[in-house]
């Protein structure tokens, strides 16, 4: 498709997991149905291994999924127009090594400049997606990719072939059942309700726990471990550790060692709702094709609210169910929350919420894949 067949991507881990999840998502399907050889400089090692448990800690380099990865450990260095890749992405806006924009500006011809940035539903990205700055003194210029909801925006990251895979395995009940046995789940769990669970320390978890436990259906609830870690701990009454179980009226909690990301993708397939958070798992949470609930990363002044009802907006117009127990969950509900009754009202509205997991998926997929999106903008000449 294209000429341009290196790629850096540059990527700090401000906190938790989705800055390193979405560049390595990113970085392998470059790779893999692109073939362009693509650099990963990433700072925090650690918090990678958690998603790709392959990655050595200790590596200065090394070669994961035919990605190179570099630990990113300083902003000083030398570089050279060799060193300079034919596409850098800055991921959220983060600084890049003065050596290198240094060198970037020596490349002819110059390098393809993209700040890669947040996901948002808010209509003001529609005017910024694909928007250039000028470098004051290079004369570099950095153009700004918005992922979003809309075909004036960048898309969302998928990979080809994900709604069939998708597809399939919710269609093979053993494939399921295999996966879920594998976590230490039992038949009784697998057959009741389950809800895949992950969300910020701030949600109110014990309220909805509660609400599950007085429920009429039998839920199974799976929690990540280290997620929700004091509302988890005090409903079993022991740690929160990968193992723990425990029933209270018609609950089951169930702790899960934090999986690899794929292995993320089944767990969001093979739950009948799932709780998630952030960007990168909000995502995939789409692409399951099953009800979610959204947790929002919390910024300054509530803006995370205005972000949500911007979402809810494009989203859950005709589910006022959903809308009223993620803005409780997020609190940004109006008033003191019922919990057994939101959950009441949300319950029987998912057969409404399933049929628009997969309206939303197409109308999503016709927007084509972010990474495709990326590398033709960057292929197009101005
Ligand atoms: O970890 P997060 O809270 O990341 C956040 C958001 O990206 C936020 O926008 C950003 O500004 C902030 O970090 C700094 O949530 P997120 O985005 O869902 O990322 C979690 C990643 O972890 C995602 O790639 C899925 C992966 N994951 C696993 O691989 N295994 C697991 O067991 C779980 C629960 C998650």
């Amino acid at each position: 498709m294209t000429s341009l067949t290196r790629l850096d991507l540059f990527c700090r881990v401000v906190d938790n997991y989705g800055d390193i999840g979405i560049c390595w998502r990113l970085a392998r399907q470059l790779q893999r149905e692109h073939a362009i050889a693509v650099t990963l400089w990433v700072d925090d090692l650690a918090s990678f291994r958690r998603i790709c448990p392959g990655i050595d800690v200790q590596a200065d380099t090394q070669m994961q999924a035919g990605v190179t990865v570099r630990h990113w450990c300083s902003m000083d260095g030398v570089f050279s127009v060799d060193d300079v890749a034919d596409i850098v992405i800055e991921f959220f806006a983060v600084d890049i090594p003065p050596g290198y924009i240094a060198a970037m500006a020596q490349c002819q011809p110059r390098p393809v400049w993209f700040n890669l940035e947040g996901l948002t539903a808010e209509e003001w990205v529609e005017g910024c997606h694909g928007l250039s700055s000028t470098h004051p003194q290079l004369g570099l210029i950095k153009h700004f990719f918005f992922p979003g909801f809309t075909e004036k925006t960048g898309g969302l990251l998928v990979e080809a072939g994900l709604a069939e895979q998708r597809r399939a395995f919710q269609s093979d009940a053993a494939a399921r059942t295999a996966f879920l046995a594998q976590l230490g789940l039992g038949p009784e769990q697998m057959a009741a309700r389950l809800v895949s669970l992950f969300c910020y320390p701030h949600a109110p978890v014990a309220e909805l726990l509660a609400a599950w436990q007085l429920d009429t259906t039998p839920t199974t609830c799976l929690v990540p471990e280290g997620v929700a870690a004091d509302a988890v701990q005090a409903f079993l009454g022991t740690p929160a550790v990968a193992g723990a179980c425990a029933t209270r009226g018609a609950l089951t909690l169930r702790v899960l060692p934090f999986v690899p990301q794929e292995d993320y993708d089944r767990l969001l397939w093979s739950c009948d709702l799932n709780f998630v958070r952030g960007e990168d798992s909000f995502v995939r949470a789409q692409w399951a094709g099953r009800p979610f609930v959204w947790h929002i990363y919390p910024q300054d002044e509530q803006l995370h609210h205005k972000k949500l009802r911007a979402f809810l907006q494009r989203y859950a117009a005709g589910l006022p169910d959903l809308s009223a127990l993620s803005l409780q969950w997020n609190g940004a509900g109006s008033s003191a929350a019922d919990w057994p009754a939101l959950w009441a009202g949300f319950r029987t509205q998912m057969p409404a919420m399933q049929q628009r997991a997969e309206a939303w998926q197409q109308q999503m997929l016709a927007l084509g894949d972010l990474a495709s999106n990326l590398l033709r903008f960057a292929a197009t000449p101005r």
